[in-house]
């Protein structure tokens, strides 16, 4: 029998936050990166995600050739460490440039301003070894309808996905959907919105996706079924698994915290399409709690890795014959009952 697959993780530097919330200020210290370094490595984690602006600090204010030699120095540190770059994205929610939207900016020189940044996170990728974009659009949608076209928003975004495909004929796009926060409303929502503008790219091949569960959460969407659709697709190029309370504001718990059987749905989707078999990592988008102190700041990852590991052993041992009897059947009834008790442990 083929020995079961082990899984490798990732995490980013702004899973470490402070507990900062619109309503009130930081509730732990700030942590140095080498602090994030060496707490990564003490989980046990094989990987780091990667900001353009987490990879060189004060990115705007830096020269090209500073941005280079920056990179090359935390690739080194990196290498060092044993410790990969998973991808690296282009932040392109904070620069005033960026107000109005990257790509979609209604200013040609600030979607100039989205394009030029993104080609520097691809020469930063390049750098950490690794050919992964990911493309959070964060402020590419609408307050207000009335403000942009919603037509050429989609060829504006075309032309930016291909800009991005030509500066380099090895990197892959992987799209981070989200439908709303902190827009009203995001031109790229789900997944298939996604996987649906890769066909009007100049390579679509190399237009993927990144699927976060809280995302899909927000969208109404069951993220196990954005699994297998990503996945059907041979699309799923990253995971942000985490979890999500219903639709509100953009909760990041630690992954199971709301919904263990959603939780259990997303494993056994993975383990159905091999995620991981070739080259996949599982990142974990979460934060700690706002109440979390300092001397628990790394709990959040612990718990959604041990959370994700024992589902994994809940997805290999569930009784599979049992369920595809009462599939037979057409007695969900039973089958509900039986993946609860799968899931107690009885
Ligand atoms: C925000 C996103 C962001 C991306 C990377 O919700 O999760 O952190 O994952 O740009
Ligand atoms: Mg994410």
């Amino acid at each position: 029998m083929a020995k079961p697959q082990r899984y490798r993780f990732c995490v980013g530097p702004w899973n470490f936050s402070e507990g900062r919330d619109p309503y009130g200020p930081e509730t732990r210290p700030s942590q140095s990166f080498d602090w994030k370094l060496s707490a990564l490595k003490e989980l046990g984690f094989d990987a780091m995600m990667f900001h353009d602006d987490d990879a060189v600090p004060d990115i705007e204010s830096k020269s090209p050739a500073q941005v280079q030699k920056e990179a090359k120095e935390l690739k080194r540190r990196l290498a060092g460490e044993g410790i990969a770059a998973e991808m690296v994205a282009p932040r392109l929610w904070f620069h005033p440039d960026t107000v109005d939207g990257g790509y979609t900016s209604n200013s040609p020189k600030q979607r100039r301003y989205a394009i030029d940044r993104s080609k520097q996170a691809i020469d930063i990728a390049n750098v950490l070894g690794t050919d992964l974009l990911v493309l959070w659009l964060a402020r590419e949608g609408t307050y207000l309808r009335e403000a942009k076209s919603g037509r050429r928003s989609v060829e504006l975004l075309v032309q930016a996905l291909d800009a991005m495909l030509a500066h380099d004929p090895k990197i892959r796009l992987s799209i981070e959907p989200k439908p709303n926060e902190p827009m009203d409303h995001a031109y790229l929502p789900t997944i298939g919105h996604a996987l649906a503008i890769a066909q009007l790219t100049s390579d679509a091949a190399r237009v993927g996706c990144l699927i976060e569960s809280a995302h899909a959460i927000l969208a109404g969407l069951d993220p196990a079924d954005e699994i297998d659709f990503a996945m059907a697709f041979g699309k799923l190029w990253s995971l942000h698994l985490n979890d999500q309370n219903g639709l509100k504001f953009d909760q990041d718990k630690p992954f199971g915290s709301a919904n263990l059987r959603v939780a259990f749905n997303q494993v056994r989707a993975l383990e159905r399409n091999g995620y991981g078999k070739r080259g996949e990592y599982v990142g974990f988008d979460v934060h700690p709690f706002r109440t979390t102190k300092p001397e628990h700041y790394l709990r959040h990852l612990s718990n959604s890795r041990d959370t994700f590991l024992r589902l994994v052993e809940k997805a290999r041992s569930y009784p599979e014959k049992q369920a595809q009897a009462l599939i037979a059947d057409r007695n969900y009834q039973d089958l509900d009952q039986l993946v609860l008790n799968h899931l107690m442990g009885t």
